[in-house]
């Protein structure tokens, strides 16, 4: 699949997670600075469509982009920014989960962004937990495959798999865009 076309169409702070057109969505979760935005840019091919952040857990919304005129990336806050006061972390989790349980919306694929380096942290494996309850489709990205050396890339990978009960992993650089063919792939399938 080739991507032609992205616009940004909606950036909403929980609510309504539907779309006048109802086309298909497919979400982005994931830790503060995992590389959401990062790979949604990558996957577009445009560098400035998301911004990336230099200050980590500055966005509140879920941002949507519209693909092709085809389908939505939706481009979740990241959790579990430090930085910020415990009730507002909890506030985006609680949206998060919102989302994954009770929303009127059935996300086509939940890519989990995570950082290759660090794994899967206790938010992840929270995460894990409501998107497996809720029976949506995942994917596991370890980004920032580009941090490791290449022939650890496997055994990471499985490694990441096997904790997480299993669930397909794929290895990305939003860097290198190692991995892109992959996710283009597995999000054409469902379209
Ligand atoms: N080396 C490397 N750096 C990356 C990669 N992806 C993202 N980064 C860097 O990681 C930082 C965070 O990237 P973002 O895309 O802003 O992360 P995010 O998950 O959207 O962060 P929040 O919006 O705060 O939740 C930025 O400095 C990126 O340049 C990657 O694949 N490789
Ligand atoms: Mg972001």
């Amino acid at each position: 699949m080739k991507i032609l076309s992205a616009k940004f169409t909606k950036g909403i702070v929980g609510g309504d997670y539907s779309t006048n057109d109802n086309l298909l969505q497919f979400a982005f979760l994931g830790r503060s600075n995992s590389g959401k935005s990062s790979v949604i840019n990558s996957l577009t091919g445009q560098k400035k469509l998301v911004k990336a952040s230099k200050m980590p857990g500055k966005t509140v919304e879920a941002n949507f982009f519209k693909i092709n005129d085809q389908f939505y990336l939706v481009d979740f806050p990241g959790y579990g920014f430090a930085l910020r006061s415990i009730a507002d972390r909890n506030r985006m989790i609680k949206r998060i989960f919102w989302y994954l349980e009770f929303s009127n919306v059935k996300p086509r694929i939940i890519f989990l962004i995570i950082d290759a380096n660090v794994g899967l942290t206790e938010l992840d494996r929270e995460m894990l937990e409501v998107i497996n309850k809720n029976n949506h489709n995942l994917i596991i990205i370890a980004n920032k495959i580009d941090k490791v050396a290449k022939t650890k890339w496997e055994s990471k990978i499985q490694e990441i798999s096997k904790e997480a009960g299993n669930a397909k992993v794929l290895g990305y650089s939003a860097k290198t865009h190692q991995g892109r063919d992959e996710v283009l792939s597995e999000i054409e399938k469902l379209l």
